[in-house]
């Protein structure tokens, strides 16, 4: 029988860490025959709804999950982690300045990212969800020296997901039929989903869609602004769909992106595409056993390449802020 692997997930009494939890233990994150053990962090007013989830976590019996533990210890917690989902993070509240949510979650980020580096496993995976993602993964990875920098991702598979879902809508295609769509940059309202190199049932999506005037003012601010979309419908910020996209970018991670598709991930910039080497933006990436890699030689237009710049100059901006705020 299989060792069991140590997942990690902060933030575990929020709505998300609810929606996500149940997937794991069931195997929808790894896989059907691996087993896991849940190790949850929470602040201490969330260890009460931590202890409860797990309690129903337990009423469920699922025969893969080998063990709960809770604490608001990130050292207890991250101690042997393979995988660590870092969800909880501080919202911006009323009045408050991109400064000072940087700062505030820089509180969080910053020691998680030291708890890791001291305490998680070697093969240890990261994904940051708690926004802003991309630079609270920035901070994470910048205080765990000793942890190779590629394993510090963000989540940006909710805006590859949600553009899928629009393309297939819009083409009168089922989602299975859609291919090599890409969210690049930051998961924020200036990210950039392409559709100029993704497939319809095989063929070129911009050719079958050939609408310009609807890929700049209907699909692109559909896709950014979802997530608005859904607290004004739902009075409450996305969840279960971002524990989806949380289950599928691990999942994809780990077990391979399918011949002939990629996905979208948040990782460290070798400069490909001309983004700055270092800055955690998304990409196409393929993964295979455990690793992903940056889909090379797309030609970019200029439809293109002026959106791409424009949310890689704001995660540029964020990192010159954390810098300026000594988080990196
Ligand atoms: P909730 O407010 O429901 O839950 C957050 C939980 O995190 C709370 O239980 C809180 O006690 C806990 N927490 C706060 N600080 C912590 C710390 N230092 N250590 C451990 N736990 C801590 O938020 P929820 O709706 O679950 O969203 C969580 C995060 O996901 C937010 O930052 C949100 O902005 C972000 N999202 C990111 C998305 C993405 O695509 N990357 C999409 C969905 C979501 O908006």
């Amino acid at each position: 029988t299989r060792t069991p692997v140590n997942v990690t997930v902060t933030g575990a009494a929020g709505q998300i860490g609810y929606a996500l939890l149940f997937r794991i233990a069931s195997g929808h994150l790894l896989g059907a025959d691996v087993p896991v053990k849940l190790r949850l962090l929470e602040i201490p007013q969330g260890l009460k709804a931590a202890e409860g989830t797990a309690m129903e976590l337990d009423d469920c019996a699922f025969p893969l999950l080998r063990g709960i533990d809770i604490s608001d210890d990130p050292n207890v917690a991250f101690d042997g982690a393979n995988v660590a989902l870092l969800v909880g993070a501080r919202p911006r509240t009323k009045g408050m300045e991109r400064g000072d949510l940087l700062e505030a979650n820089g509180g969080i980020f910053k020691p998680q990212g030291a708890a890791i580096n001291a305490h998680a496993a070697d093969d240890i995976k990261v994904l940051v969800v708690g926004n802003p993602a991309n630079t609270n993964a920035l901070i994470a990875q910048a205080a765990a020296p000793d942890v190779p920098r590629e394993r510090f991702t963000a989540m940006t598979r909710l805006d590859h997901n949600r553009a899928v879902s629009q393309l297939a809508q819009k083409t009168g295609t089922p989602v299975s039929e859609i291919r090599k769509l890409t969210i690049w940059g930051n998961h924020s309202a200036t990210q950039y989903p392409d559709i100029f190199h993704a497939e319809v049932a095989g063929k070129n999506a911009a050719e079958v869609v050939n609408d310009e005037k609807w890929l700049a003012d209907t699909f692109i601010p559909t896709v950014a602004k979802r997530g608005a979309a859904i607290i004004e419908a739902r009075g409450a910020s996305s969840a279960a769909s971002a524990a989806n996209a949380a289950i599928d970018h691990v999942h994809t991670w780990v077990n391979g992106t399918a011949a002939g598709d990629w996905t979208s991930m948040g990782i460290p910039s070798d400069g490909s595409y001309g983004v700055p080497e270092g800055l955690i933006s998304s990409f196409p990436v393929t993964t295979k056993d455990g690793k992903y890699e940056i889909v090379q030689g797309l030609e970019i237009n200029d439809f293109s390449r002026e959106r791409i710049d424009a949310s890689v100059k704001e995660l540029s901006e964020e990192r010159e802020a954390v810098r300026g705020l000594g988080l990196i």
